[in-house]
């Protein structure tokens, strides 16, 4: 479809799983003053949070703790847990070298960090965040990617949400396998233990708990560019915010 055929306002409706602030706030209470909870407590805290940012249809937004204005968007209706220990990341598809990562391998290899602003397209933002990960530039390089690769598809453990790029967007130096988000480990609602992190595109690109990276040779448009977003989701330069009028 056109860029702006439907305009940015359906997708946004699509998109927004609006929640009322004080009833996310009040379930989240725990979390959001900081305080150390166990893994089963922060496990029926992040579901109370999906439940009800999943349901409520009045409210505002759904602001997640810990501050920075993040909201929560999960197209699956609980946070997908997986620890640290049983985490693994596949990358297969046209490689020579098909692999299968823990946390402790891809937190060993060389690490890159950004400092970016994150934007959703449907208009928030949260300025000036890190991330580091590990450059997806150099997971495809030590799988050795076949000559008639042209894409990366990526999947995720919440079994629900897919992403893509192409092979040239894939090799940029900005695009992460990151597993750590303002210097901390990634939280499993900001999609822990990892998720991608395509810094020049808006956040949709962003696949949260990433479990699979497979090299394709045509792109396979994701969840959301099934309905519609650009499968180039340069920020400020797609899914309608290049096009305004000339006159
Ligand atoms: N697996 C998965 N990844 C996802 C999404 C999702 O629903 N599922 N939503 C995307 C969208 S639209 C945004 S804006 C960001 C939100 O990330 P956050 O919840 O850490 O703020 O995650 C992106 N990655
Ligand atoms: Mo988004």
């Amino acid at each position: 479809m056109t860029a702006n055929s439907d305009g940015g306002s359906a997708r946004g409706r699509r998109e927004d799983r609006p929640v009322g602030r004080r009833i996310i706030l009040g379930a989240l209470g725990v979390g959001a003053l900081g305080v150390a909870v166990g893994a089963p407590a922060q496990r029926r805290l992040d579901d109370t949070f999906a439940a009800v940012a999943s349901k409520d249809p009045t409210g505002l937004f759904s602001l997640l703790p810990g501050g920075g204005g993040f909201r929560f968007y999960s197209v699956a209706d609980k946070v997908p847990h997986r620890s640290a220990d049983d985490y693994r990341l596949t990358v297969d598809g046209l490689v020579d070298r098909p692999a299968s990562y823990t946390l402790d391998e891809l937190t060993a290899m060389p690490s890159t960090r950004l400092v970016r602003d994150v934007q959703c397209v449907t208009g928030w933002r949260v300025p000036r965040t890190a991330f580091t990960g590990v450059q997806l530039s150099h997971l495809l390089d030590v799988s050795g990617v076949r000559p008639e690769a042209a894409a990366v598809r990526f999947t995720c453990f919440d079994g629900v949400y897919s992403e893509s790029l192409t092979l040239e967007q894939a090799r940029r130096h900005d695009m992460l396998v990151s597993y750590k988000m303002r210097d901390e480990p990634l939280t499993a609602a900001h999609g822990g233990p990892v998720r991608l992190y395509a810094a020049p595109m808006y956040f949709y690109k962003s696949a949260k708990w990433l479990s699979g990276i497979t090299v394709t040779d045509h792109v396979q448009p994701g969840y959301w560019e099934h309905l519609g977003y650009d499968v180039d989701g340069w920020v400020g330069k797609s899914n309608g915010r290049d096009d305004a009028p000339t006159s």
